[in-house]
């Protein structure tokens, strides 16, 4: 595969770099965390997006080796942040098929000196799809540690409420096509109906896809804690975010 030899070589070029998306805290409206997300930037062809390159590198099972890259180079920069600003990395399935994931991370948090509990990790409900049960052990042994464990793009998938009840997420982030591609009114509706959800479930609740004043009122007003969005900002490089963060928290 002529892509993955593309791949590997520019892991070891150094041509992969993390970008990060702030979230913000929506009654401090401040940020409070950002999301690590990857980009090539290919000496030719510029910057690119995961959407082009994610899906070989899970493809060739390349992704756990980016991935490792990925919590090593997030963790390091977000140690860099004040204390209250957390770190959000996501993780694909095929991760959870390396016997090593978890001393992956912990190895990303120690040699970084990140503490644990500013670290989330984001996965789908695809993770859970095939019911295995080394994925299943390696999210509690995460959870345990005392990193946080989010559902994200919830409500896109198959059946995300029996998901729910197979593992005790901390979080659940609200996909952006509820607010892209929805009337107001069936916005506010759905959205409503997840804020009572994590309410009864006693789990977080963040909105994804912010992009006007009137989708930040309604995700506040609904009871979503923090949202994210280009209304805040898009990814961003390292050294942006940085511009973004509080001096300290
Ligand atoms: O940044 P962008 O919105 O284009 O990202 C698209 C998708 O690519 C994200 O929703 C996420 O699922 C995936 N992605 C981005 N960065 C990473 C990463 O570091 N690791 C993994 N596993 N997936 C990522
Ligand atoms: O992990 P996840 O699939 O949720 O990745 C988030 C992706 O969503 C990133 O690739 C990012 O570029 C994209 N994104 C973030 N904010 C917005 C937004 O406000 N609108 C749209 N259309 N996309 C967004
Ligand atoms: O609108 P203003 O010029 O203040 O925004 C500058 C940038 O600051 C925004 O694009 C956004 O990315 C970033 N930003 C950082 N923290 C916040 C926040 O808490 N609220 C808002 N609205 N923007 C923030
Ligand atoms: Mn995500
Ligand atoms: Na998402």
């Amino acid at each position: 595969h002529e892509m993955e030899r593309d791949l590997r070589q520019a892991l070891q070029r150094g041509e992969l770099e993390m970008f990060y998306q702030p979230f913000v805290d929506l009654e401090r409206m401040e940020v409070c965390g950002a999301e690590a997300l990857m980009r090539w930037r290919h000496p030719e062809r510029g910057l690119i997006t995961p959407d082009r390159f994610i899906p070989i590198a899970e493809e060739t099972g390349l992704i756990i080796e980016m991935g490792a890259w990925a919590l090593r180079e997030a963790c390091a920069e977000a140690a860099s942040w004040p204390s209250g600003i957390k770190l959000a990395v996501n993780l694909s399935p095929v991760q959870f098929t390396s016997p090593r994931l978890v001393e992956t991370v912990c190895e990303a948090l120690g040699d970084s000196g990140l503490a644990v509990d500013r670290l989330e990790l984001e996965v789908t409900e695809s993770v859970l799809l095939q019911d295995s049960q080394p994925t299943l052990a390696a999210l509690c042994r995460l959870h345990h540690l005392g990193i946080g464990i989010s559902m994200d793009d919830f409500g896109t998938g198959y059946s995300s409420l029996s998901y729910l009840q197979k593992f005790a997420f901390d979080k659940i982030k609200i996909d952006r096509c509820f607010l892209s591609n929805a009337q107001p009114k069936e916005a506010q509706a759905v959205i409503r109906a997840i804020c009572g959800l994590g309410h009864a479930l006693q789990l977080a609740v963040t909105a994804e896809g912010v992009e006007t004043a009137e989708q930040l009122e309604l995700v506040r007003a609904e009871g979503c804690i923090a949202a994210q969005g280009y209304y805040f900002s898009p990814p961003v490089t390292a050294e942006a975010l940085r511009a973004m963060l509080p001096a300290s928290g």
